[in-house]
């Protein structure tokens, strides 16, 4: 199989902590969505990562991919096991991907880290700072209301918890940490999702590529030993992105 985008975004790492920990031999296309070519607008029509490819089949969305993978190989499983508990793992894990998706990637991750890379933007600090003092509390105190006091969500690591994992490492790439005082559940649980083995080998990727310019990423991944897929669905030039074009011009915000 392989999945087209980068280590650092918390979509395509859920989907790539999925196939680890499932055991399911992969490659990693790792491109940012803005750098994705004609033929990755084919396979991705929002432009968006991750894909993912097994055989014919192309997937996009990665709650979607990991359901698929979870039926194809559901040892480990990566969902609870009562269909009550599976509709709250699925609601959970909406809620980071609505929710934090909005907050930590798209008011705080992408003008701090990627807009002013890509597109040589600078943030508008002041509409950041007010992410930080109200929005993000808000969201930390429900989650803080949900985390779980010890292992995970429902005992066994599943999809949700992988999701809050990669949240939370782009808030703090972005300069915004979980306080322990205030948030202890939620930031000692973090903690927790970050040191699975499978997790944590891709913070080291994404750390090694996080400042990296987009075209020597790839060189500095495979020194470090991630499986590449040869092919890319990369260009030189970004583009604009789809769907933030539809949250300027209405004013909502989208995941
Ligand atoms: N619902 C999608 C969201 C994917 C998504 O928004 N990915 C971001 C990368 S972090 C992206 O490709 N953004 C580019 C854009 O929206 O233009 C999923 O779960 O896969």
């Amino acid at each position: 199989m392989i999945v087209i985008g980068s280590y650092v975004s918390p979509y395509a790492r859920k989907a790539i902590v999925a196939l680890a920990i499932k055991g399911i031999a992969h490659e990693v296309d790792p491109i940012t969505p803005f750098y994705g070519n004609d033929e990755f607008t084919r396979l991705s029509p929002l432009r968006r990562i991750p894909v993912l490819i097994d055989g014919d089949l192309v997937l996009n969305d990665s709650t979607v991919i990991c359901e698929y993978l979870d039926e194809i190989r559901p040892d480990p499983p990566l969902m609870p096991q009562s269909p009550a508990d599976r509709a709250r793992a699925r609601w959970l894990e909406e809620y980071a991907d609505s929710r934090l998706g909005d907050l930590m990637i798209w008011r705080l991750f992408y003008p701090r880290s990627v807009a002013p890379r890509v597109f040589g933007r600078q943030p508008d600090e002041a509409a950041i700072a007010r992410v930080i003092e109200s929005d993000l509390p808000e969201a930390l105190d429900w989650i803080e209301a949900h985390a779980p006091a010890q292992q995970f969500l429902f005992g066994l690591l599943c999809t949700a918890d992988i999701a809050y994992g990669a949240f939370f490492r782009n808030a703090l790439l972005a300069g915004w940490t979980t306080d322990p005082q205030r948030w202890p559940r939620t930031a000692a649980w973090i903690q927790r999702i970050w040191a699975v083995p499978e997790f944590a080998r891709t913070i080291a990727f994404e750390q090694a590529i996080v400042t990296t310019p987009f075209a020597e990423r790839r060189a500095v991944l495979e020194a470090l030993g991630a499986n590449l897929s040869v092919r890319s669905w990369a260009q030189a030039e970004p583009r604009a992105s789809i769907m933030l074009k539809g949250i300027a011009e209405t004013g909502r915000s989208d995941r």
